[in-house]
């Protein structure tokens, strides 16, 4: 437990966690959220503060700090949102240092302990929606998307898995290697045989970053791509999100900002330097309309995406409230 003491705070588990979610060590929306609100309960359990009010301050500021590693991501502000509002609860009562340090970390277990919950939730939900034979494609690494597969595979359903590469940092070698690993029949293919294979593919599924309040999916560069290729193939295209991947803002007309990250994902340095004239783009995420949406697994249930905004509506109207 933190004591008051004229000790300078420690903020290590606030800047190594930062460091990591930026830099993508640790990575996927829900990894970063649950990361996120760890190294808050690490931070109060750890820290020294001079004063009940130094305390709020830095807690804030940290909190603002891990919201700013990465951008589009909703889960990551909203992880942070959910724990900092049992600090704020607590300080608009003046509870004691003591009673808010308990109750953040209650909000940090039960965020990770629902976090966990809802994935295996969708991959229920979402195994259901699986049949036998079925060839579904998938893009980038989700675990909201392996957890449904995987149930299916458990539950003896027999089908196969394309899994695309996902340039430029290839997190599709990850949902391979974990499919191969549980024992599914998965083929890895570069995100520039999508249209060839397309034709074979009954279901696309994918995971998402962040979820507009017009249904649009946020997520891995490329899965817009995927879906117009679904699209034209008549493949049915899912997605697989919990519901802190909802963007409460997008209901007041904000946009989800788009990461573009290091140029040196794409090409590297030395290439770059012989080429100095070629300018490189690295958007990390794109936006794919509602239109080519059939459906997103939540762990409160199965949404078309134009359905999307009441969902919404019922779990973050009170906190739009407080919104500047
Ligand atoms: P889960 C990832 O982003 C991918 O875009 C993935 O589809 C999404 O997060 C959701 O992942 P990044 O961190 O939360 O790799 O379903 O840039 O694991």
């Amino acid at each position: 437990m933190p004591w008051l003491g004229f000790v300078p705070m420690r903020s290590s588990p606030i800047d190594s966690t930062y460091q990591m979610i930026k830099e993508m060590e640790v990575r996927g929306a829900g990894r970063i959220a649950r990361a996120a609100v760890m190294a808050l309960k690490e931070y109060c359990d750890s820290s020294r503060f001079s004063s009940t009010k130094e305390f709020y301050r830095n807690l804030f500021a940290a909190g603002e700090k891990l919201k700013s590693a990465r951008p589009t991501a909703v889960s990551l502000p909203n992880s942070v949102n959910y724990v900092l509002a049992a600090a704020k609860r607590n300080e608009a009562r003046n509870a004691s240092l003591r009673e808010t340090i308990r109750a953040i970390d209650e909000a940090c277990d039960s965020f990770v302990a629902s976090s966990l919950k809802a994935t295996k939730m969708i991959g229920s939900y979402g195994a259901r929606r699986i049949q036998d034979g079925d060839v579904v494609l998938t893009h980038c690494n989700s675990e909201a998307v392996t957890a449904i597969l995987t149930a299916a595979h458990e539950a003896g359903k027999k089908f196969e898995v394309f899994a695309t590469e996902t340039r430029p940092r290839f997190q599709g070698r990850i949902t391979a290697s974990v499919l191969a690993r549980r024992g599914l029949n998965v083929s890895l293919i570069p995100d520039s045989a999508v249209r060839v294979y397309m034709r074979k593919v009954d279901t696309v599924l994918v995971g998402a970053d962040a979820i507009a309040a017009n249904g649009a999916v946020i997520n891995k560069i490329g899965t817009s791509q995927v879906a117009l290729v679904a699209h034209e193939t008549r493949a049915r295209f899912f997605v697989a999100a919990e519901t802190y991947k909802l963007s409460a803002t997008t209901m007041l007309g904000e946009l989800v900002e788009i990461e573009h990250r290091s140029p040196y994902e794409v090409v590297p340095r030395a290439w770059l330097k012989a080429n100095s004239r070629v300018k490189v783009k690295n958007p990390s995420f794109d936006v794919t309309p509602p239109e080519y949406i059939d459906l997103i697994i939540t762990e409160r249930g199965i949404y078309p995406p134009q359905g999307i905004v009441f969902l919404m509506k019922e779990l973050y109207a009170e906190p739009l409230v407080g919104i500047e």
